[in-house]
């Protein structure tokens, strides 16, 4: 989906139920939370759009993805009546947890999954057990988009996915693509790998331009940029920070907030870095 050129966008790594961070962060960007939990509009953001990267699920404690998920879905209709000021992009976390509570008969249930399930994908109890929640998790989940585009110019773009990917998927609309932009190789599967070499195609294909393509989904201890490939996700949930990129015009900028602590820090088991060269 291309994006409009007349706004500026606030475009957030994965949030995994870090709701108090990501408040803070569009609080920095003049979003504030009014009495009833949601973000008004106001002269210093009416021109700005606030984009989630994906994966707004799964790692946090119940209490705050429960928040995270209400918030996210009353503000995604109070702040697109007008115009459109909050877009998702699909993550691999909500497309997983999708498939399990709607009985997806693509998903063969081995004790494999089940454990699975419970590992990495704990939105999936939460879920069944409340009933209206799934219901509004649904709805979030129709709105997710596998990518977005800001075509500025000859000169300027950015392409936004979830997963870093191969060039030759993105913005393509086909279900190859939309899966590899959604999900890439896994690192919990290959953990002697640096992930520079289980995802080589990242590096190799990285240019001197301005023709960016962000994304989340790789943990990181900072937000790792080489050439045009920029990785945002800077593991908010395990403690560290809350990042976004902001697009302005043909101007692009960074900023972050630390995690809170409200909730516990989950443990990674993987610290490995990408452009780690
Ligand atoms: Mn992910």
């Amino acid at each position: 989906m291309v994006l409009p050129l007349n706004m500026e966008y606030i475009v957030i790594g994965d949030v995994h139920g870090c709701i108090d961070e990501l408040k803070t962060l569009l609080a920095k960007q003049n979003f504030y939370c009014n009495s009833e939990n949601l973000l008004e509009l106001n002269p210093d953001n009416k021109h700005k759009a606030i984009i989630l990267l994906g994966d707004f699920i799964d790692k946090g404690s119940d209490e705050k993805l429960k928040e995270t998920i209400e918030f996210l879905y009353k503000n995604y209709h109070h702040l697109n009546q007008k115009e459109k000021h909050l877009y998702l992009i699909l993550g691999n976390h909500e497309e997983m947890v999708y498939r399990y509570i709607t009985k997806d008969p693509s998903l063969k249930i081995t004790p494999k999954s089940i454990e699975t399930k419970k590992k990495y994908y704990n939105s999936v109890k939460l879920l069944e057990k409340d009933e209206q929640l799934k219901q509004l998790f649904i709805e979030l989940y129709h709105f997710c988009k596998p990518w977005l585009y800001y075509n500025y110019s000859n000169n300027f773009s950015i392409t936004l996915t979830h997963a870093p990917c191969p060039e030759k998927y993105l913005r393509q609309e086909n279900q190859e693509a939309r899966k590899k932009m959604v999900k890439c190789i896994s690192r919990s599967k290959n953990p002697k790998m640096a992930l520079d070499d289980l995802i080589p195609y990242i590096h190799q294909e990285a240019k001197d331009n301005q023709h960016y393509h962000i994304f989340g989904h790789l943990s990181q201890p900072n937000i790792r940029k080489y050439k045009n490939k920029i990785c945002i996700d800077t593991s908010a949930i395990y403690g560290n920070r809350l990042s976004c990129a902001i697009i302005k015009k043909n101007n692009l900028r960074f900023d972050s907030v630390p995690f809170e602590k409200k909730q516990q820090a989950g443990i990674q088991n993987s610290n490995n870095r990408l452009f780690n060269f």
